[in-house]
């Protein structure tokens, strides 16, 4: 007889929205796995759903990744890639994906043991990426990203089984009251919004330049921000933000002169790897949610001694990104 299991976290469904109680650990194991956070980090990363770790690298490690990023968004070749994700008005880079394959100073930044060894912590395993990008959020033109749970989407568009991954968000400009910094809700990683409405094909297509499925409901919302309101993580370059796959977060449009560029890694663990998508929804391309490539990350005895871009030759092979019209 076969047994279907039926799913905790069912949402994306043409029934009402609804909010479920997490039904995960958010500390795997009791936090021995390694030893990168304190007691007292942990528990607060327990209790809030994220931990902000600010001046973690210093201005010049930050700097160099930024100006890692500033090539990656000149380089006509990536610009051709569908890595690289255009605002929804405008002609300026929002997004640049997989950006672990696409640079080797990013590529050694994803083991540095002051990121990884945090998620093995708080993820009790191996963990291998599961998605990376930078947000540039241009000055004037980065539109926002509203409210959401990334575990919801993961959950319903990679199959992603349970919520046993974060994201690491290493600010690589200040991010300040007026240029749209990251927002979250603490405690929000212990309720699962349900959404409403059926995901359609490709939804990927459109949903990283404005997110139109998978967007909790303003009742839901208001239920989560009153609970224990929201917090902006306004700090400095080179401040990371740690936070759990379900946290509820977003981030308003930057109307400033600055950018507000970060630069995103998602661990998962290794006893968490997705199945099919829901629905029979197909795949996501490899640069948003890896399926070939989920060898576990090994971290760097030490931290490297810069990200220098001349410094990091002879890191991981990078796949020779395919685009057309430009020599490899
Ligand atoms: O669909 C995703 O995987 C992406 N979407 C958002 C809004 N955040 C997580 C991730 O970058
Ligand atoms: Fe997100």
């Amino acid at each position: 007889m076969s047994t279907t299991v039926s799913d905790v976290y069912v949402s994306r469904t043409d029934r009402d929205a609804a909010i479920v109680a997490r039904q995960d650990p958010v500390i795997y194991g009791n936090g021995a796995y390694a030893d990168a956070l304190s007691g007292e980090q942990l528990a607060a990363y327990e209790r809030d759903g994220f931990l902000l770790m600010r001046g973690l690298f210093s201005p010049d490690e930050t700097r160099d990744l930024l100006v890692e990023v500033g090539r990656m968004r000149a380089d006509p070749a990536i610009r051709a890639l569908d890595e690289a994700v255009i605002e929804p008005r405008g002609r300026a880079i929002r997004s640049i994906f997989r950006v672990h394959r696409l640079s080797g100073a990013v590529a050694r930044w994803v083991r540095d043991p002051r990121v990884v060894n945090v998620a093995r912590q708080i993820l009790g395993s191996e963990v291998y990426v599961h998605q990376s990008r930078a947000n540039l959020k241009p000055g004037f033109e980065g539109k926002e990203f509203y409210w959401h749970s990334d575990f919801e989407t993961w959950h319903v568009e990679d199959g992603m089984p349970r919520m046993r991954a974060l994201s690491c968000s290493l600010l690589l400009t200040d991010n300040t009251a007026c240029n749209g910094p990251l927002m979250l809700m603490p405690g929000s990683h212990q309720q699962f919004i349900s959404c409403r409405g059926q995901t359609p094909h490709n939804n990927y297509q459109t949903s990283l330049r404005q997110q139109e499925y998978g967007v909790p409901d303003p009742v839901s919302l208001r239920l989560l921000a009153d609970s224990r309101g929201v917090e902006a993580m306004m700090a400095d370059a080179g401040s990371v933000v740690f936070f759990d796959c379900n946290t509820m977060h977003g981030s308003s449009g930057n109307i400033s002169p600055l950018p507000r560029t970060n630069l995103f890694v998602v661990y998962n663990s290794v006893d968490n790897v997705p199945r099919d998508p829901q629905y029979g929804l197909e795949p996501r391309p490899e640069y948003i949610a890896a399926r070939a490539s989920r060898a576990p990350v090994v971290p760097l005895g030490t931290a490297p001694a810069s990200y220098a871009v001349s410094s990091v030759a002879g890191d991981e092979p990078l796949e020779e990104f395919s685009c057309t019209g430009f020599p490899r």
